[in-house]
């Protein structure tokens, strides 16, 4: 009997062709990405990696033709596939807005009424308009949104932003947003049970990478009369890991420090009497 294999939807390239490669490396899954690839097996992992546009993962992913898939919750939306989104990724991070001219008045969304707006997101912004009760004019144009209000063809536009310089070096400024997106992983509605079997530790992986992308290991040097003050400042997954340095006197502490807070408490170790500071990346953090 053939070995049941996850089919997995990742985008051919773009933005969120990178980040989904390595995701699935870091989860130990081997294959081959060769250019102009259309799919690849896995090495090491009973899953098919799929290479295609972005916009045809979610249909794909509920046609059955892929079990699962990774896009933006913004092409997840507007194509409206019902299809299960199982886990956020933390990549791709872009917001849909609304921007209008500089020279436009804008005061509040009522602003729109009667306007027309660019987008290449027409059901997402036709359902904002409705919810808001704001009767605009929709145009659905294919790319280069941001250029619609200077060549007369919309009043306003409806588009992805991220630093925002596309808006700005096109004379646009955004004053809405319509939603927050992040790359997601979706997957099509009852799966059974073989492939939700091989899911379940594809995703498992996917939690542990992430786990790890928001976290630090520290390694550091401390002496005994500041060991308590030191260890304080260090949560670690239970409590630091104290063992005694060969120099009488000091002790090695290691633990595992959140991203955020990471120079915070740096800065507090060193003032705190710390010495040999060292940080490294976790691969994985199995929780
Ligand atoms: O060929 P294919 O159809 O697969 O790719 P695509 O060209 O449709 O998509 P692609 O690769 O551009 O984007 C894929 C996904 O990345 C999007 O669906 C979003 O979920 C996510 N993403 C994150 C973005 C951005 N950030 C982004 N900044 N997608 C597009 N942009 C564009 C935006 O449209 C605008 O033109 O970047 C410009 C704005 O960027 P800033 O930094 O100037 O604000
Ligand atoms: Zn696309």
């Amino acid at each position: 009997m053939p070995e049941t294999k996850l089919k997995i939807a990742v985008q051919k390239s773009g933005r969120l062709n990178e980040d989904s490669i390595n995701l699935l490396r870091r989860c130990g899954v081997k294959f081959n990405n060769g250019l102009g690839k259309l799919k690849s097996e896995a090495e090491n992992f009973p899953a098919e990696i799929y290479f295609l546009r972005d916009d045809d993962i979610p249909e794909y992913v509920h046609d059955g033709v892929a079990d699962v898939g990774v896009v933006g919750e913004n092409v997840l939306a507007e194509t409206g596939k019902a299809v299960d989104a199982i886990e956020k990724l933390g990549y791709g991070k872009c917001r849909l807005s609304l921007a209008v001219p500089k020279n436009f008045a804008y005061r509040s969304l009522e602003d729109f009424g009667g306007k027309r707006v660019a987008t290449t997101y027409p059901q997402i912004l036709n359902e904002f308009f409705a919810a808001h009760k704001i009767n605009a004019d929709i145009h659905t144009i294919s790319g280069s949104v941001e250029i619609a209000p200077s060549i007369g063809l919309a009043d306003a536009v409806c588009d992805l932003v991220s630093s925002g310089s596309t808006l700005f070096t096109n004379g646009l400024r955004e004053v809405e947003t319509v939603m927050q997106s992040e790359a997601v992983l979706i997957a099509r509605k009852n799966l059974p049970g073989d492939l939700q079997t091989i899911l379940e530790k594809l995703l498992f992986r996917i939690k542990s990478v992430k786990a790890a992308g928001r976290n630090k290991y520290i390694l550091l040097n401390a002496p005994d009369e500041k060991l308590n003050e030191i260890v304080a400042l260090l949560p670690g997954i239970k409590s630091p890991t104290v063992m005694p340095l060969a120099t009488g006197g000091w002790s090695s502490v290691h633990s595992v420090i959140g991203e955020n807070d990471f120079w915070e408490t740096v800065e507090q170790l060193k003032t705190a009497g710390a010495e040999g500071i060292l940080v490294l990346s976790i691969d994985q953090m199995i929780q």
